[in-house]
């Protein structure tokens, strides 16, 4: 069982696609374990973005995710870091896939909707960033049976 931390990013939030991704996520098998709306700081984009550092790209991704609220959020299930990743598509809007949201929702990197983490040791590292331990929850799902 593998939880990836995932955050719908102030354009999904401001262009009401929230819900889309929550639902996609929700479709796809995965469990929600941990959820909050809230506004990003400086000191948190920072450290959330430190590998970007330095990137021509790095102002503008500080600015952009501290720009308006973000939807952050943890979610369960067998590979979900990989799941995830390929349900929100390549970084790049117009090389995702069909189907995904970046493809079907966003065009600019820049403005690409979603974050989720790309491996096991960062989705460790950004769960433990943004959530609490007490801030996330493990239950069970009357259809876990059906999907695991
Ligand atoms: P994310 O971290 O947001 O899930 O996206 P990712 O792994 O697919 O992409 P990553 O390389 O980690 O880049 C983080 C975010 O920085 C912005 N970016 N802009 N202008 C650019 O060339 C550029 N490159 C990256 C994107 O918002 C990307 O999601
Ligand atoms: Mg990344």
């Amino acid at each position: 069982m593998e939880r990836t931390f995932v955050m719908v990013k102030p354009d999904g939030v401001q262009r009401g696609l929230a819900g889309e991704v929550i639902l996609r996520l929700e479709r796809r098998g995965l469990k929600l374990v941990g959820a909050k709306f809230m506004q990003v700081s400086r000191e948190l984009a920072e450290t959330h973005y430190a590998v970007h550092k330095g990137k021509p790209f790095y102002e503008g991704l500080v600015r952009y995710i501290t720009s308006a609220p973000v939807m952050a959020m943890v979610w369960e299930g067998p590979n979900a870091i990989q799941a995830v990743r390929q349900t929100m598509g390549a970084t790049r809007p117009t090389e995702a896939a069909p189907g995904t949201v970046r493809h079907d929702f966003a065009l600019e990197v820049g403005r690409n909707l979603t974050h989720a983490s790309d491996g096991p040791e960062t989705a460790v590292a950004e769960i433990g960033l943004w959530f609490k331990p007490s801030e996330l929850v493990s239950w069970d799902r009357a259809t876990d049976d059906w999907i695991m």
